[in-house]
C-alpha cells in the first residue's frame, strides 16, 4: 500500500489540551502543525476531566482568541471552602492575592473550542489515528507514522510535540537511560460523579472527613461534579447511586446542617492518584508537554494548567527558533517547565496530604491534619500561600526570559 507523505513544521501527537493549545499558539505565530489523535473527535469532545482554570490559563486562552465561550459560560470563583470537624472556612483567594480568581469551565469545552478554532483556520487534525510511532527525533528530520482510515501516513517535520498524555507513546520512545522518573503512588483514588443537581454551594468545598476526603465542584449552575476518596482499585459496580449520595452526605455534614442536592447521576468513574515527573522533558527534537511528562494528584487542580504553561513556553521557544535561529529558549524548555512542575507537585502533594484519610493511621495523622487546617484557616500568611498556589503562579517566574 502506498504511504501518504505529509510535511509540516511541528508534528503533534495528542489532541488533548496540551496538543491543541500548542497547535493553536503556533498557528498564531505563523507556524504550521499537524495533530494526530488516537480517539474520535466525539470522544475527546465529551471526555469528562478537569474543571478548574487558573487565572493565567484563562488569560492565555483569552489572549489567544479562544476565550469567548469560556467568558460567557465559565463560572468565576473568588474563594473556596475548606471543611473539617463539622465546620466550613472560606479562603478568600481574590482578596488574599490582590484580585486573582479561578474559572470553572470544563476541560472538554476548552477542547471543543480549540478544535473548532483549529479547523476553522485550516488546521489539520487526524482523529482515530492508529499505531502512532515517532522516529529520528535525535536528528534534524523527525518523522511521525500512523494509520488512518485504512491508509499509512508519514509526517516529516522539524520538531515533535509529545502531547499524548500519561499513556502515550512519545515518552516511551526516548531511550531509557536519557530519562529519570520520579513517582509517588497514593494509597487511594477518587470516585467522581457528574450529576444533574444544582450545586449546594456557589464555591468549591474541599472536605476533610474521618470517613475520607470529598470535594464538591460543579460544571454549570445546574450540574454538580462531586468526588469522594475511595480505594485506588475500587469497583464502580460496588457503588450504586444511592450509596454514593449517602456517603457524600456524610462526608459533607456540618454541625449547623448541610445537604448536597441530589439528582440523576450522568457519569461516574474511578481515578487512581499519583505524582509523576519525567526529566528532562526534551530529547533531541522531541518535546514532551502536559501529562506525557508529569502527573499531579487532582487535589490541587493543576494538571490542565501545567499542560497550558508547558506549551506556552514551547510555542515561544519554537517561534524564536524559526524567527532568528535562537536556540536558547528551546535549550531551556525543560528547565523552565520543571521549575513550575515541581512547585505544582509540592502544592498538589500538600493539599492531598492535608485533606485525605490515610489508612492505618493511629489518629496522629488526623490530629495533625486538623492542626494544619486550623493554621491555614486562621493565619493570613498560611491562607495567602494556599491562595497564591491555587489561583496559579505567575506565568513568568523570576529569572525566566520570554
Ligand atoms: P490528555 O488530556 O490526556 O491528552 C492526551 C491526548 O493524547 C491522545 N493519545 C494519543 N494520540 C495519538 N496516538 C497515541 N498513541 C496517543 N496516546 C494518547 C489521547 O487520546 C488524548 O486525547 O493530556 P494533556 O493534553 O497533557 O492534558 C492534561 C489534562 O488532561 C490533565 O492534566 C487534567 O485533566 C488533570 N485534571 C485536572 N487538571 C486541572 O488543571 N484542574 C482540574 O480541576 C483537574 N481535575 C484532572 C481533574 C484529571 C482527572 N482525571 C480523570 C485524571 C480531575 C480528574 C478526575
Ligand atoms: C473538578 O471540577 O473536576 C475539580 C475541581 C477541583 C479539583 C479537581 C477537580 O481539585
Amino acid at each position: 500500500m502506498a504511504q501518504q507523505r505529509l510535511r509540516t513544521q511541528v508534528g503533534i501527537v495528542g489532541a488533548g489540551p496540551a496538543g491543541l493549545i500548542l497547535s493553536h499558539l503556533l498557528h498564531l505565530q505563523g507556524i504550521d502543525s499537524i495533530v494526530i489523535e488516537s480517539h474520535s473527535r466525539q470522544h475527546v469532545e465529551t471526555r469528562i476531566r478537569a474543571g478548574v482554570l487558573e487565572q493565567g490559563t484563562v488569560d492565555l486562552l483569552n489572549e489567544a482568541g479562544v476565550g469567548d465561550r469560556m467568558r460567557r459560560e465559565g463560572l468565576v470563583h473568588h474563594g473556596i471552602e475548606l471543611r473539617f470537624n463539622g465546620c466550613g472556612h472560606r479562603i478568600d483567594m481574590y482578596e488574599l492575592t490582590g484580585g486573582r480568581a479561578i474559572t470553572v469551565y470544563a476541560q472538554h469545552e476548552i477542547v471543543k473550542d480549540l478544535i473548532a478554532a483549529r479547523l476553522e483556520s485550516g488546521g489539520q487534525i487526524f482523529f482515530e489515528a492508529g499505531q502512532a510511532a515517532i522516529h529520528d527525533f535525535d536528528g534534524e528530520s523527525p518523522r511521525i507514522t500512523f494509520r488512518h482510515a485504512g491508509e499509512e501516513y508519514e509526517i516529516a517535520c522539524d520538531f515533535i510535540g509529545g502531547c499524548d498524555g500519561f499513556h502515550g507513546v512519545c515518552r516511551d520512545a526516548i531511550p531509557g537511560e536519557a530519562l529519570r522518573f520520579y513517582e509517588k503512588v497514593y494509597p487511594f483514588g477518587w470516585l467522581g460523579i457528574l450529576a444533574e443537581a444544582a450545586p449546594a454551594s456557589r464555591e468549591l468545598i474541599y472536605s476533610n472527613h474521618q470517613r475520607g476526603f470529598a470535594l464538591m465542584s460543579m460544571r454549570t449552575p445546574q450540574i454538580s461534579r462531586v468526588y469522594l476518596q475511595c480505594r485506588p482499585d475500587e469497583e464502580i459496580a460496588a457503588w450504586p447511586d444511592e450509596r454514593i449520595w449517602e456517603e457524600l452526605q456524610r462526608r459533607f455534614e456540618m454541625s449547623g446542617g448541610f445537604r448536597l442536592n441530589e439528582g440523576p447521576i450522568l457519569q461516574k468513574g474511578v481515578t487512581a492518584m499519583r505524582s509523576f515527573v519525567a526529566e528532562p522533558m526534551q530529547f533531541g527534537r522531541l518535546f514532551l508537554a502536559g501529562d506525557a511528562a508529569h502527573i499531579v494528584p487532582p487535589t490541587g487542580a493543576k494538571g490542565l494548567n501545567l499542560a497550558a504553561a508547558d506549551v506556552r513556553i514551547l510555542s515561544h521557544a519554537i517561534a524564536r527558533w524559526y524567527g532568528s535561529g535562537d536556540m536558547e529558549l528551546m535549550a531551556r524548555y525543560s528547565e523552565i517547565c520543571l521549575r513550575r512542575v515541581w512547585r505544582a507537585q509540592h502544592f498538589s502533594w500538600w493539599m492531598t496530604s492535608m485533606l485525605h484519610r490515610f489508612e492505618g493511621g493511629d489518629g496522629f495523622e488526623y490530629r495533625r491534619q486538623l492542626a494544619e487546617l486550623d493554621h491555614v484557616t486562621t493565619s493570613r500568611a498560611a491562607a495567602t500561600s494556599l491562595a497564591e498556589n491555587y489561583t496559579g503562579l505567575p506565568f513568568d517566574l523570576p529569572g525566566e526570559r520570554l
